[in-house]
């Protein structure tokens, strides 16, 4: 049966709860499908509410009894909680449940991977956990006590014993349910120390399955350079003596930032240079950062209801954006983030699913963990920082740890801060938190008698429920250009209050070229009617390192656009810049493989979209096809030779710069295996000794049809390695052309290793089925049948990860009658199904709507 109709929650609804809680005491008495729950909860009524209802969350427990002050009580008890009588004074809860950690496929609460068991909390997993007043701004000590028979059994906080058969731990920061965890397993640890600034000696460990030790060396560097990082940049040190961190093969996300027990998806933790890529290395680092740092932007520091999730994510993915930035390239860490936002964020933030970055209602809150909430909340961030300036923003920051340390806070609070700090009015900076949908920035320009004016007007499309949208405080970072190339104006920050504003520069001796948006000052899609002329020109001279890649990107787009529309040629100006470039050796190989990577061919669909054309995703893959072709020959000569020049001699090192090398190389194998054949490809597969190599050839054959011999000998090395079998999964399904795709991946989808349940798994052949935009969109529909017959049986067993995946879907209305039919068929098929999970039901409703 379908869940009960579903509620809406409401931001304006929120209300303290009835009750402090001054202490929780918890065992376990772990069994795969019977571990009892024994709760002892000290409550006292909430002087701040007058709330008297005494209301616990729990879901899927066995209640075996119920106790208050000693006297056993009988609680009115349904599917989402219990309710009942409480005396009007502080007084002792005690619970004992039954939960079925073995049979919890959903992945929430306390389950079973590989015969280890590991919680998920966030967002409201512990209900499934025991009775309790799941909510963020609740919060308390918590006290656990496991007993089993677990080689390693582990919790929050400070251990306090252990003996055979038990161990218990004591958490002393008050802190949400949320962020509470268990784990226990036959886990082997890589150990270290730290020692933070004021010298506190902390124990460090990463925690894995036995087989995995080999594979945590690099996570623990990162996870050093985190500490030191955020000591020296925000004055945050870390709180207790120890600090888990343990990889888990089964798991929704990537990570989770429980205090002192950081549970790891283990593809965002395990690295080795012969299983990893380049990629994989550099996002361990990244969410090893990310975890760290929710110590105190979301732990310390919390949320006051999930409608403020951006106020730790938001934060916490800007500062491991800036973590990142310091340990490698700034520039390439930026290009690389709006590659990202452009790509998810932007089309959520154009299309159905549209939402404020701090949404004002939802449904389900495990459908709100997206990139709007933390990319676009990090954009968010890092204009306040652009406004106010680099020394305000970090005495802001010390205020905001100052002033709400230990508390549930609002964007309100976080305002606040800055508002106090610098005097600003912050009112209109607020409705980037509250409106939904990107901003359009329109620029026109006039020169006259030495003074240079940009004139910007900004707009932004209706969203679902919000028809009208009031202007925006934009901050526009501008530089100008002198004909010769010089900068004659540097870099400014403009601040757009008005809807439509113009701004001057005096005194220059003939008409600028400008550099609008700078370092991507604003998440916003800026429109501007100029020339390809400029944008080579800027993509020679700017001084802007992320202008200099736009304005690449804008002609890589527009050559492919012109292909698309008018069946031009491959733009011979821009194949000649990008030639000139690619032999540039005094550029950052990072960069030249950046501006040579082309444009996503969804995003290609949404620039034909945005334009009034109908997107054809087979057109857009043939344009990308023969311009890479075009290229390839173009560049023939040199070919063999800069792909040697560019090949990373020596021991491999995950570090920027070699990383940096590799993908240039990889760009240049992949242009010369259109003309080789891929011989080079399959010389450099069979002497990799790392997996950006390998991986690199393979993709390279499989792109041109070929590889059946790599495919297969990729297979008999690592069938025994399910992170590296995951990329045999995807691969194949993202290397696919348009009209095999959907073939590939159902003969993947019958093949012995699939695994629906592992959502790792499920994402390595259904993402990429998804991500494979001619092979999704072929106008078969096979591929919209194939994974709505997979979401449907997933929802069943994992909602969670059902509902994301069918953001598959949100772009549909881009798309031609027949597609859209097509779509909305399979949308339809999967709203149908009578037992739809919540989470499922929200999304596709939505969707449709
Ligand atoms: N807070 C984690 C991500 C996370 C969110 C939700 C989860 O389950 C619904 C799990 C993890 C982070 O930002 O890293
Ligand atoms: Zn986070």
């Amino acid at each position: 049966m379908r869940d009960a109709a579903p509620q809406t929650i409401y931001l304006k609804d929120y209300t303290a709860f009835g009750y402090v809680v001054d202490s929780v005491h918890l065992t376990f008495d772990l069994a795969p499908n019977a571990t009892r729950v024994t709760s002892r909860i000290a409550f006292r009524p909430n002087p701040d509410s007058s709330d008297r209802a005494f209301f616990l969350h729990g879901e899927q427990l066995s209640l075996m009894s119920a106790s208050i002050d000693g006297t056993t009580v009988a609680p009115d008890v349904t599917d989402e909680g219990l309710t009942c009588d409480v005396p009007d004074a502080p007084f002792i809860w005690e619970a004992i449940v039954e939960i079925d950690p073995a049979n919890n496929t959903a992945l929430e609460g306390l389950y079973m991977s590989n015969g280890m068991y590991c919680t998920q909390c966030e967002a409201e997993g512990f209900r499934k956990i025991t009775y309790y007043p799941d909510r963020p701004d609740v919060m308390s000590t918590f006290t656990v006590r496991i007993n089993g028979p677990e080689k390693v059994m582990l919790s929050n906080g400070n251990p306090t014993g252990s003996g055979d058969g038990w161990a218990e731990w004591h958490d002393p920061w008050p802190k949400p349910a949320y962020l509470f965890a268990l784990v226990a397993g036959d886990l082997v640890n890589h150990p270290d120390r730290f020692t933070t600034q004021s010298g506190k000696d902390v124990e460090l460990n990463i925690w894995v399955r036995p087989g995995d030790e080999g594979k945590c060396a690099f996570g623990m560097e990162a996870l050093k350079k985190s500490m030191t990082w955020d000591e020296q940049v925000y004055g945050r040190e870390y709180d207790l003596d120890i600090f888990n961190i343990v990889a888990v093969d089964d798991f929704n996300m990537g990570a989770m930032e429980n205090k002192g027990l950081n549970v790891f998806n283990s593809s965002c933790v395990l690295a080795s240079q012969e299983t990893s890529t380049d990629m994989n290395f550099e996002r361990i680092e990244a969410i090893i950062a990310h975890e760290y740092f929710h110590n105190w932007t979301g732990n310390r520091i919390t949320c006051r209801d999930w409608f403020q999730l951006c106020l730790k994510e938001g934060l916490t993915v800007f500062r491991d954006a800036q973590f990142t930035a310091d340990m490698r390239s700034g520039p390439v860490k930026r290009i690389a983030d709006v590659i990202d936002l452009r790509g998810r964020q932007f089309s959520e933030d154009n299309g159905p699913l549209a939402h404020p970055v701090r949404p004002d209602s939802f449904q389900e809150i495990n459908n709100f963990y997206t990139a709007t909430v933390y990319e676009k909340g990090a954009e968010l961030i890092g204009m306040l920082k652009r406004l106010v300036g680099d020394d305000a923003y970090a005495a802001a920051l010390d205020l905001y740890f100052d002033r709400h340390d230990g508390q549930a806070c609002t964007i309100e609070d976080w305002l606040a801060v800055f508002q106090d700090t610098t005097g600003r009015d912050l009112s209109q900076f607020k409705l980037w938190y509250e409106q939904a949908g990107t901003p359009r920035l329109s620029v026109s320009d006039a020169y006259q008698d030495g003074t240079y004016t940009l004139t910007f007007e900004q707009s932004t499309p209706p969203t679902p429920g919000q028809p009208d949208k009031a202007a925006r405080v934009i901050p526009i970072s501008v530089g100008l250009l002198g004909p010769n190339g010089d900068e004659v104006h540097a870099t400014q920050i403009l601040e757009m209050t008005q809807s439509r504003q113009s701004f001057s520069f005096e005194g220059l001796s003939a008409r600028p070229v400008p550099s609008i948006l700078r370092d991507f000052s604003a998440p916003v899609i800026l429109d501007r009617d100029t020339s390809n002329g400029e944008r080579a020109f800027l993509l020679a001279h700017d001084t802007d390192p992320f202008n200099r890649w736009d304005a690449g990107n804008a002609l890589a787009k527009n050559a492919r656009l012109s292909m698309i529309t008018d069946g031009a040629a491959p733009n011979a100006d821009y194949l000649y810049a990008l030639q000139k470039l690619v032999r540039d050796d005094s550029q950052d190989p990072a960069f030249r493989a950046l501006v040579l990577h082309p444009p996503s061919q969804s995003d290609l669909a949404q620039s034909l979209f945005d334009r009034g054309i109908t997107p054809d995703p087979q057109a857009i893959y043939d344009a990308a096809e023969t311009f890479a072709q075009t290229l390839a020959q173009t560049l023939s000569d040199s070919l063999p030779r800069l792909y040697a020049d560019t090949t990373v001699p020596g021991a491999y090192v995950p570090d920027a710069a070699g990383s940096g090398k590799r993908a240039l190389n990889f760009r240049l194998l992949s242009l010369l295996s259109r003309l080789d054949g891929g011989e080079q490809a399959a010389r450099q597969y069979e002497s990799a000794n790392n997996m950006t190599q390998q991986s690199a050839a393979l993709t390279c054959l499989l792109s041109i049809d070929k590889g059946t011999e790599q495919t297969q000998a990729f297979f008999d090395q690592w069938q025994g390695d399910r992170l590296v079998m995951d990329k045999w999964f995807g691969l194949q399904i993202a290397c696919a052309a348009p009209d095999t795709a959907a073939t590939v991946a159902l003969a993947l989808t019958r093949h012995a290793l699939f695994d629906r349940k592992n959502p790792n798994r499920f994402r390595a052949v259904m993402g990429a089925l998804a991500m494979n935009h001619a092979g999704f969109h072929h106008a078969s529909g096979t591929a919209y049948v194939l994974l709505a017959d997979h979401l449907i049986a997933l929802d069943a067993v994992n909602p969670q990860t059902t509902a994301r995946m069918c953001s598959a879907f949100q772009t549909w209305k881009r798309y031609d009658a027949d597609r859209q039919t097509l779509i909305r068929a399979q949308l339809e098929r999967i709203a149908a199904v009578d037992t739809l999970s919540r989470d499922t039901t929200e999304m596709v409703t939505r969707i449709l709507d």
